[in-house]
């Protein structure tokens, strides 16, 4: 977690006044009661207003509450604000933790881009706790982002514009991974043609 803190804190810096001003109006409007805090059924409710009930999940909660106290101050709600912007919300399939540092996904899911994606913890995948198709080729986030790269470059330059305006949001964050994930090439089996350097 305290990866992405630090990349919240390089964000913040160069988002314009008026997301800044946003960031603001939203911790407001969360912030039911106005004690300049977030409590979890503060949380809760907002974001089930937002119909963003994937946020709710107990884990990132926890994650977000930095000391622990329970409530969210502003510093501890603005990662929120970042993890919404840029997709970061991944639990671990297996044991339903915020992933919130390096983690593993299977790149056959990954580049197959009508499914949905595939990520456990790196605890989960070492200690072998997790359910997933028997062909899965397991790639941690890292390795994951670099192919991306390689996939973006295999597309003929006068459609690479398209594809990169296609994920302008993933890109204005530094882990594009999830953002990137909707990569359409039209070919049939990207995941095959790519392997983890890590295995
Ligand atoms: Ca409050
Ligand atoms: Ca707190
Ligand atoms: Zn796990
Ligand atoms: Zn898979």
């Amino acid at each position: 977690m305290e990866e992405i803190r630090r990349a919240v804190v390089a964000y913040y810096e160069h988002l314009p006044e008026n997301d800044k001003k946003l960031a603001r109006k939203t911790f407001k409007a969360m912030d039911k009661n106005g004690d300049g805090k977030i409590n979890r059924d503060e949380y809760v409710e907002y974001l089930t207003r937002k119909k963003a009930t994937n946020f709710t999940h107990q884990s990132i909660f926890r994650a977000l509450d930095k000391d622990g106290n329970g409530s969210l101050d502003f510093e501890e709600a603005i990662v929120l604000y970042y993890i919404m912007q840029s997709g970061r919300a991944i639990i671990c399939q297996s044991c339903k933790t915020f992933l919130a540092g390096a983690y593993f996904s299977c790149s056959k899911c990954f580049f197959n881009v009508s499914g949905s994606t595939y990520e456990i913890c790196c605890a989960c995948y070492g200690g072998k706790n997790y359910t997933h198709h028997g062909d899965a080729i397991f790639c941690d986030n890292y390795t994951l982002l670099r192919q991306s790269r390689s996939v973006i470059q295999e597309v003929p330059i006068e459609k690479r514009r398209k594809t990169l305006k296609t994920h302008q949001k993933g890109l204005l964050v530094p882990e594009i991974t999830v953002g990137l994930a909707g990569i359409t090439l039209g070919v049939a089996d990207l995941a095959s043609k790519f392997y983890c350097s890590v295995l």
